[in-house]
């Protein structure tokens, strides 16, 4: 599978793209070019075939080269190639956001559509504070994230997220934002599998902050279910039941960000439906279009969208939206999609592979350098000890050698994150972790 012209690009052609989150001169001086994909599969510009470990970007959950998808993007594209979503409408759009709001936990039945995780993020955080506005509660400003979070790049979804060099070039961000401590422990939690026992009390620091600034001021707490950009945390068992009775305590809404846990990544179409607690808002994107058509979504609870629904009828009740909400191609792709998952029962199948997939990743518990290994669902982390005054490198380095041996994992900070397509099959979990502890031990 060569192709030439992808493989044939010289310095200068690499030079006007300023590449996202990438060691740009790094990246340059000795590129890592994808051509291709099908299924579980990568191919490189070169032609070398390389194993998905990660859906692309955590995106792409029902496995690369869909024809189903990628069919109805070019119907769609003939049929009408844009449509304005500002006081005017075309079916597709209405049909997705039933079918997203069918998928949703009971009582969130309304979706605002974005074109980004970010943008569900900034989206979603300005419905929670205009909602306390139009119901007379203006006061209800102050926002709460938690560190280690990771919401977007949007001004909203750094300031409410919690990793520093996301932060720190970027100036003062929103005023009026607190953060909640991360539930990550090496010392109380290494190893655990599934759920870790230890850290539900860390939700009681929402009380702390509720004392300091009076629930009158605070408008909502946004937390990802599951972290995944900083190297999949997951929940301690009660956490996320505990930060629900606060919020319902204070009348704050709660916020789940779902840009990675939505669509099936935990063996439920959202984690909400995972771990029994239902949110007032929920935010997507990524898995809602197999990430083939950039697109996301806000789901909202029946109560916040009614609460808008109380002036004048002539008069726009949410002063927000992008060109490219509810974008046709983008809603094509969205219903061939959820068809495909639900076809094929993708959004329950991590469920069915998680026992064989946590066994895999434990597997790696004695190669040198693994400090923690975390699971849940189809997801996978391998916390590495940094090596002595260079954090990262060692985790890069092994991204690195996975890549030069045909199969792709992700890295943040020093941990390896893993988030294959959901129709992985076993032999190929046999594969991923193979190469992975090979390259860990040195072999
Ligand atoms: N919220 C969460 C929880 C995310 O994971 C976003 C918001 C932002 O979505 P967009 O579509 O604006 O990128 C995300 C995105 C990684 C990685 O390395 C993860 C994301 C993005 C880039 C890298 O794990 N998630
Ligand atoms: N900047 C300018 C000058 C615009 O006219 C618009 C939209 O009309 C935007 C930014 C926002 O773009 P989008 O709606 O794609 O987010």
């Amino acid at each position: 599978m060569n192709t030439p012209a992808a493989a044939s690009l010289d310095r200068q052609d690499l030079e006007a793209f300023w590449m996202p989150f990438t060691a740009n001169r790094q990246f340059k001086a000795a590129p890592r070019l994808l051509a291709r994909a099908e299924g579980m599969h990568y191919w490189t510009a070169e032609g070398r075939k390389v194993l998905d470990g990660v859906a692309g970007l955590w995106c792409v959950n029902a496995g690369h080269g869909r024809r189903d998808i990628s069919e109805a993007v070019s119907r769609q594209i003939a049929t009408m190639d844009y449509a304005p979503p500002f006081q005017m409408g075309h079916p597709d759009a209405f049909r997705l956001a039933s079918r997203v709001a069918n998928l949703a936990p009971e009582g969130l039945d309304h979706v605002f559509f974005t074109n980004s995780g970010s943008e569900s993020v900034d989206t979603a955080l300005k419905i929670a504070l205009a909602w306390h506005r139009v119901r007379g509660q203006g006061t209800r400003t102050r926002l709460i994230g938690r560190e280690r979070g990771y919401h977007g790049v949007g001004f909203g979804g750094i300031s409410v997220g919690g990793m520093v060099n996301n932060r720190k070039f970027f100036g003062a961000m929103l005023p009026s934002v607190d953060h909640l401590p991360a539930t990550h422990s090496l010392q109380h939690n290494a190893f655990s599998r599934g759920l870790p026992a230890w850290g539900a009390h860390l939700a009681d620091e929402l009380e702390r902050l509720v004392a300091l600034h009076d629930a009158s001021n605070i408008a909502a707490v946004i937390v990802e279910p599951i972290a995944g950009s900083t190297g999949v945390l997951i929940p301690p068992v009660g956490y996320l039941q505990k930060l629900r009775e606060l919020c319902t305590r204070h009348g704050i809404l709660l916020i789940f960000d779902e840009v990675i846990t939505g669509f099936g990544r935990t063996g439920s179409p959202f984690a909400a439906q995972e771990f029994g607690v239902v949110p007032d808002m929920i935010t997507c994107a990524k898995g809602l279009t197999n990430g083939s058509i950039p697109m996301g979504a806000v789901i909202v609870r029946k109560e916040i969208y009614e609460g808008f629904m109380t002036g004048p009828e002539q008069a726009i009740e949410l002063f927000h939206g992008y060109t490219y909400s509810a974008h046709p191609v983008a809603c094509a792709a969205g219903l061939a999609t959820l068809e495909v998952y639900e076809r094929e029962g993708l959004l329950q199948r991590a469920r069915e592979m998680a026992p064989y997939w946590e066994e895999a990743v434990h597997s790696l518990r004695d190669a040198p350098g693994v400090i923690d290994l975390r699971n849940y669902g189809l997801i996978g982390a391998i916390e590495l000890d940094p090596l002595p005054g260079k954090p990262t490198a060692r985790a890069f380095q092994a991204f690195l050698d996975c890549f030069e041996r045909g199969v792709m994992v992700r890295t943040t900070g020093d941990t390896i994150a893993l988030s294959p397509p959901l129709i992985i099959e076993r032999s190929h979990v046999d594969e991923l972790f193979g190469t992975l502890g090979d390259v860990l031990r040195g072999r």
